[in-house]
């Protein structure tokens, strides 16, 4: 039997070559993916970012627990994803302008796409323009919005303002999320829907193209 308890370390010491292991031997397992993610991985990267604030981790640190936590997850994604379905709905998805964070942006990807949705990932750093572009060359339903620095939250207004500007606002809904961003943040901004969490994001999307 894999030890989780190994994976969870593995995130924290920015050991990629163990999480690899343990994660592959999980999957071998039949484990499930959503335990793993929830149980081990997003507690062991909350540690990381513990000890980032009270300065026992420094930036070299938080990029191997961030590259181990990728790494696992690249594994973790094929299970993740849908049956082949017809796409529910399309999701453009990124990280706002002047945040590098992909993490949780990714689990959400991933989620969704587990979930029914076809996703256009854009990645990190997003400029409103891009996200526009990407809603008109995709025709997307739902464009999705993550921000993990205080700093780089306005960005999600920006770009909300952005859509309106280009007259894209009715056609689309707006999801926000990432650690800082709050429900009552998400509402100021004018925002559709708000999630703490990837599961909860698959539902709200549910809710969205519903409505
Ligand atoms: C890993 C990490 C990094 C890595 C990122 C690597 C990568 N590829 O992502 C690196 C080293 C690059 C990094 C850099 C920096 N970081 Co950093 N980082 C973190 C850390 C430790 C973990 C983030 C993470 O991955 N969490 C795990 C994932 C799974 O959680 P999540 O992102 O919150 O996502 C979940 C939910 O929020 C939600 N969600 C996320 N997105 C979306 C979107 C939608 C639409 C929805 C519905 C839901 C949703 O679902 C996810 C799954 O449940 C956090 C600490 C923390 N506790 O958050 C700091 C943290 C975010 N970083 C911080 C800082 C300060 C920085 C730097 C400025 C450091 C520096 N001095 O250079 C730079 C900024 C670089 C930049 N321009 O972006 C601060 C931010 C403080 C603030 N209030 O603004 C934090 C909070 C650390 C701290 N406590 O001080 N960081």
């Amino acid at each position: 039997m894999a030890d989780l308890n190994k994976l969870f370390d593995a995130i924290l010491k920015g050991d990629n070559k163990t999480a690899a292991a343990v994660t592959k031997e999980a999957i071998a397992e039949n484990a499930q993916p959503m335990e793993l993610i929830t149980k081990y991985m997003i507690p062991a990267m909350s540690e990381v970012g513990r000890r980032f604030e009270c300065e026992e981790y420094y930036v070299p640190e938080l990029l191997l627990s961030a590259r181990a936590m990728k790494g696992a997850l690249e594994l973790l994604r094929p299970l993740l994803a849908a049956s082949g379905a017809q796409p529910l709905a399309r999701v453009v998805i990124g990280t706002v302008k002047g945040d590098l964070h992909d993490i949780g942006k990714n689990l959400v990807s991933s989620m969704l796409e587990g979930g029914g949705f076809e996703v256009v990932d854009l990645g990190t750093d997003v400029t409103p323009d891009k996200f526009i572009q990407a809603i008109q060359e995709h025709k997307a339903n739902i464009v999705a919005l993550s921000a993990l620095l205080t700093v780089t939250m306005p960005m999600m207004k920006s770009t909300i303002e952005a859509l309106k500007q280009a007259s894209l606002r009715d056609r689309v809904k707006v999801m926000v999320g990432g650690a800082p961003v709050t429900r009552e943040y998400a509402n100021s901004i004018g925002a559709d829907g708000y999630s703490e969490t990837a599961t909860g994001a698959v539902n709200l999307a549910r809710q969205l193209v519903a409505s």
